[in-house]
């Protein structure tokens, strides 16, 4: 039994207002090739499939398009609604989706969880959302994480006698070393289920929400995130990106096979000083993909010249420009403010006097990535 794992598709994102759509239709097409070489028996969609709850009629035209595709290459599709996607929304299009075989489970349910075919079974759990995990289980002081491990522990022994058993899921298990950022941007600790609580009783574990790629540490069978399909925002610069190959055998450990996608548009974010223009763009004229630029201001008059030059050379590639404005007096060593400073600039001010030294570029480069987890929270 053959199954491909693919997770936080993420139709209809948009970076700096700029659609990532064409990188979504890049990896998909990779992955509709995967299908036809590989020939899995089952696809499982790990949440995430729409960037936002009313997606618009692009997003959902790639989608639908992608599961019709699957139709003609594989027996059927399992997807799950993730905390992007709208349970209202997954809903709507089940009975349409269950056309070209893609079997869509919407939201937490205790009656309608088991997909079944042949020797496989696997057990959905969409999103859990806090408002639904304590109405499914009121009476209970329990803490959320401890609920949603109850929720699993139901799961897996009601999934039956099947031969291979998996367990789908979108929801952020705790302890991976590689997740910092997502973490602390987008998911708190009370959210957080440990490694432990993930039931042993499955073969396989297809997690959706963390866009890293990573097997679960510590967990009693074989739990991964595969991860989202491209590069969402600058703080996923430099990850590889990948999609799970599972081959099931009886009495034998799921033997796992990551496979790396190509990227569309890799993000680039870049540190640079103002000043010769044609030697900035020299320097990023070799970067493939999308970039953003945080331009340490020597000259704040001939600024806006600067930045019209760079744009025209540097075209659609260049997404964002941001400014780093170093402290400056006047005449009698006041500060010369003028309007608000942003929060790279303040940062920048702030190292400053903490270290009477200039910020270094690595600090900066990370101080801008870490900005742009947040300001694109939650990115998971
Ligand atoms: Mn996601």
């Amino acid at each position: 039994m053959r199954l491909l794992h693919i997770s936080d598709l993420h139709a209809g994102r948009t970076l700096f207002k700029v659609s990532r759509n064409q990188d979504l239709l890049y990896a998909l097409n990779q992955i509709v090739e995967l299908c036809k070489e590989e020939k899995p028996h089952v696809v499982l969609i790990a949440g995430d499939i729409f960037d936002k709850a009313n997606p618009d009629n692009e997003s959902k035209e790639i989608i639908f398009e992608f599961f019709l595709q699957l139709k003609e290459l594989t027996h059927a599709t399992v997807a799950v609604s993730g905390n992007h996607d709208s349970y209202d929304f997954m809903k709507s299009i089940k009975p349409l989706a269950k056309l070209a075989k893609v079997y869509i489970y919407d939201r937490p349910d205790k009656h309608n969880f088991l997909f079944s075919l042949g020797e496989l079974s696997v057990a959905c759990l969409p999103y859990p959302s806090e408002r639904i995990i304590s109405s499914a289980d009121e009476e209970s002081k329990k803490s959320y994480a401890e609920k949603v491990g109850d929720f699993l522990n139901y799961l897996a022994q009601r999934s039956g006698g099947a031969k291979f058993k998996v367990l789908l899921s979108h929801l952020f298990v705790a302890g991976s070393a590689y997740t910092r950022t997502e973490r602390e941007a987008s998911v708190s600790s009370h959210y957080a289920v440990e490694p432990a609580q993930l039931p042993m009783d499955f073969n396989y574990i297809a997690l959706g929400h963390v866009h890293r790629h990573q097997r679960i540490e510590g967990a009693a069978t074989q739990a991964y995130y595969t991860g989202s399909l491209f590069q969402l925002d600058f703080s996923e610069e430099g990850q590889k990106k990948f999609v799970n190959l599972i081959e099931l055998r009886e009495g034998e450990p799921a033997k796992v096979e990551p496979v790396e996608l190509s990227l569309r548009n890799p993000l680039h974010l870049r540190v640079v000083e103002q000043g010769e223009v044609e030697a900035i763009v020299a320097r990023m004229e070799g970067l493939q993909g999308l970039l953003k630029l945080v331009v340490e201001v020597r000259d704040k008059a001939g600024l806006n010249i600067f930045s019209q030059r760079l744009r025209e050379a540097l075209g659609d590639k260049l997404i964002k420009v941001e400014y780093l404005i170093p402290d400056r007096r006047d005449v009698h060593g006041e500060k010369i403010t003028g309007r608000r400073l942003n929060l790279t600039e303040l940062y920048g001010k702030f190292y400053e006097r903490e270290h009477n030294a200039r910020l270094p570029e690595e600090v900066a480069r990370e101080f801008s990535r870490l900005l742009s987890v947040a300001e694109h929270n939650p990115s998971d």
